[in-house]
């Protein structure tokens, strides 16, 4: 079988280690693109240079002409501005806006079956927008956040409870704003759930920390937002489609009624995510806290898509 094609648009700080990563877990060949002259080309030359190390056998090109991304099976999108200590995600909406445009249009004429996964800020608004710009079937075009939001969930109680982080299962749906829900009611360890093991009170506070996750990053950070996580959460997405795994894990997905959200607007949700890109989302009955917690972010959200005009 021919090895597949992993396009990365925008090779910054997500994009370099998107492209590590895909390597170091053998998705297929990469291409990375970037307009800034010469950085994907150097983070690509790197990265040939680590291969016969860890004997991965992966091709990898760096490029400033989107044509070259022709072919790929997956598209993970990275391009655009990233936050600095002070900006909310929605501050950078309308300069993202421009960029996912024009990046859109060269997916669709280059990649026209590629699964295309963004990670541009703000996510839910951005992944609208790629769809948009695509013009490609929703299930085509997902937006990663929600499987980062639960992995800090993840971390936290894992942390608190000093057990393995695989131990515990947890799901943050929502649009990824400091508004996004973390739902407790199906949060788990080893299925017991997560409220007979942790305090309400303790709870409430690492909840509230991983809503401001990428806040505390940004502030420690001070030049730019979180990236390891960033990359590894949609490497999960993209193998997920590759191999067709079919794992359930929350993600920016376009909602036709599902949890009240209609119009195909986009918002973290539960989906499994298999051969076809986003196959299904599915429902879990949240609580009506939850629900309305919900409603909110998805008001936020729109408001968001209504700047882009
Ligand atoms: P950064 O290191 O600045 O990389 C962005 C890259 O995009 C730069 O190299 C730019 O040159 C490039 N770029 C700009 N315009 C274009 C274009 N038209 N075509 C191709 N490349 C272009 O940022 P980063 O990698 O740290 O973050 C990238 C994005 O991810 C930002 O919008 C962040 O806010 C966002 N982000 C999302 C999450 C989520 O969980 C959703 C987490 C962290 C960061």
């Amino acid at each position: 079988m021919a090895r597949r094609k992993i396009a990365l648009i925008g090779a910054g700080q997500i994009g370099g280690t998107l492209a590590l990563l895909a390597g170091l877990r053998r998705l297929g060949d990469v291409v990375m693109y970037d307009v800034v002259s010469d950085l994907p080309q150097g983070k690509a030359l790197d990265l040939l240079h680590l291969a016969p190390v860890f004997q991965c056998d992966f091709s990898i090109k760096g490029t400033n002409d989107i044509a070259d991304i022709a072919g790929a099976d997956v598209c993970i999108v990275t391009s655009g501005l990233a936050r600095k200590p002070g900006m909310s995600r929605d501050d950078l909406v309308r300069t993202n806006a421009e960029i996912i445009r024009s990046v859109g249009a060269g997916i669709k004429e280059y990649a026209p079956n590629a699964f295309v996964i963004v990670v541009t800020n703000p996510l839910d608004a951005m992944a609208w927008l790629m769809r948009e710009a695509t013009g490609f079937a929703p299930a085509k075009v997902a937006g990663m956040a929600g499987v980062l939001d639960s992995a800090r969930y993840r971390a936290f109680l894992a942390e608190e409870l000093n057990v393995s982080v695989a131990s515990v299962s947890a799901f943050v749906l929502g649009g990824h704003g400091d508004d996004m829900v973390p739902v407790r009611s199906f949060t788990t360890v080893n299925g017991v759930p997560v409220s007979h093991l942790v305090s309400s009170e303790r709870l409430d506070a690492i909840e509230k920390r991983v809503r401001g996750a990428g806040g505390e990053i940004v502030a420690l950070l001070k030049t730019g937002s979180a990236f390891y996580s960033p990359a590894a959460s949609a490497i999960e997405m993209a193998e997920s489609y590759l191999f067709d795994q079919r794992k359930v894990v929350a993600a920016a997905a376009s909602c036709t009624g599902q949890y009240g959200v209609t119009g195909g607007l986009y918002i973290g949700v539960p989906v499994i995510i298999g051969a076809g890109g986003i196959e299904k989302v599915v429902e879990i009955p949240i609580s009506e806290g939850e629900q309305a917690e919900l409603a909110a972010s998805v008001e936020r959200v729109k408001g968001l898509i209504a700047l882009l005009g």
